[in-house]
């Protein structure tokens, strides 16, 4: 299977984000920026998210990773549009990287756009990428103080999944906590619990994209 990989430009002076947003709201697609810790699930949950959404909506994947096709290669083989964006040591995505990428898609037939941010807590918060929404992963195994400790990530955020919720019955993991700090940094973000695993909580999520998706469409 042959992937396209592209690379993280460096050299770049100035946010483009604006134009990517102009671009995607004229061709009608919506730009959903996954992101949270390395291994925390974001490759599976967008996987989780392609199953239910993809009668409806017409989709494709950005991977983000610093090196390596890995993600996208999954992505492919869902038979899904994907391109593999190398950031070559970068902690985060730049919008520069997207304007890049779009042309790789046919945006004319896209619908939605998923990115899988670089695993990292802390740098994609800080980075507009010209996204409609953001989906912050937490999972389970990463702890309950992690809304105190990286703030940013869940003030920034449109939404918080707590993933692999399968694994709470081996981790002191206190969701309460975690939804009390949640609200205490994004007072209107929506949370939702699921595992990729056994699928609980995934429908609920992607009902609400749905409804997400198709405003930002209208
Ligand atoms: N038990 C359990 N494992 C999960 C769940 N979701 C993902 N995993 C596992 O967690 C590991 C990492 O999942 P990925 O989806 O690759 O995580 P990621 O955030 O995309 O990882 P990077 O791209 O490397 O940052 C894999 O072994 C998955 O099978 C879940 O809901 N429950
Ligand atoms: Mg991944």
């Amino acid at each position: 299977m042959e992937i396209k990989v592209m690379h993280q430009v460096m050299e770049w002076n100035q946010d483009v984000s604006a134009q990517v947003r102009a671009l995607l709201r004229e061709k009608r697609v919506c730009l959903i920026n996954v992101m949270g810790s390395p291994g925390t699930g974001k490759t599976s949950l967008i996987t989780s998210l392609i199953a239910q959404l993809r009668n409806e909506f017409s989709i494709g994947v950005i991977e983000g990773d610093i090196t390596g096709q890995i993600d996208a290669e999954k992505i492919a083989a869902l038979h899904i549009p994907a391109v593999q964006l190398n950031t070559d040591g970068a902690c985060h995505i730049e919008a520069m990287s997207i304007q890049n990428i779009l042309p790789h898609f046919d945006l004319d037939a896209l619908d939605v756009l998923f990115v899988e941010n670089i695993g990292n807590l802390v740098c994609p918060a800080e980075f507009d990428i010209g996204e409609n929404f953001r989906i912050t992963v937490l999972s389970i195994p990463e702890g309950d103080d992690k809304v105190k400790k990286y703030p940013l990530m869940f003030t920034d955020t449109d939404c918080l999944v707590l993933s692999k919720c399968d694994m709470l019955p081996y981790f002191d993991f206190n969701t309460k906590t975690v939804r009390e700090d949640y609200r205490g940094v994004n007072p209107e973000g929506p949370l939702f619990l699921l595992s990729n695993r056994t699928g609980d909580g995934v429908a609920e999520l992607a009902e609400h994209l749905r409804d997400r998706i198709r405003r930002e469409l209208a």
